[in-house]
């Protein structure tokens, strides 16, 4: 219970960050982590002004996939979650961003203008926004049973590939 209003209190930005990522860190109750690797090929690929197809349900041959998201594990618990989002990249900038998904047969809503996902329009639910090559960020949320997806919102980055769903059961 302690434990419990002294995350709340985290979360509300009453106690330092780190008060909550110590916890986290540990593997306790309070948490899960999820290690989360944003990877491309580590040099100028095709023309990313271009959608290449590749996000979920877009129809495209995965194979080609030029930049993707991996993470360590494929599910979650229910509750408080902590993902580490890390840019393995040497020379490009990544980033996270999560939202829940109903589906993975059903595409996300997309701007096709940007070359990106419309992100209000997907529900977006937190992000670690633009991580230069080998810097790292984590978001804490509060997540309920269901399938959400990872994905890196830099124009034309998701159409080529860079996007991963995990379950929270
Ligand atoms: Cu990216």
């Amino acid at each position: 219970m302690l434990k419990r209003i002294l995350m709340t209190a985290a979360l509300a930005g009453i106690l330092p960050a780190n008060a909550m990522a110590a916890d986290v860190s540990t593997g306790g109750t309070v948490g899960k982590l999820v290690n989360v690797t944003l990877v491309d090929e580590g040099h100028e690929g095709p023309d990313l002004s271009k959608n290449m197809g590749l996000g979920m349900a877009m129809g495209g041959d995965a194979s080609k996939a030029v930049m993707s998201i991996k993470t360590d594990v494929f599910a979650v618990p229910a509750g408080l979650v902590t993902f580490k989002a890390t840019n393995a990249s040497n020379h490009m900038v990544h980033e996270m961003l999560l939202a829940p998904i109903s589906s993975m047969s059903k595409p996300l809503p997309y701007n096709d203008a940007d070359n990106r996902v419309d992100e209000e329009a997907a529900g977006d639910i937190g992000e670690v926004a633009e991580l230069e090559p080998g810097k790292s960020g984590s978001l804490t949320v509060e997540l309920k049973p269901g399938l959400y997806i990872l994905l890196c919102n830099i124009p034309g980055h998701y159409a080529a590939g860079m996007w991963k769903v995990i379950a929270v059961q």
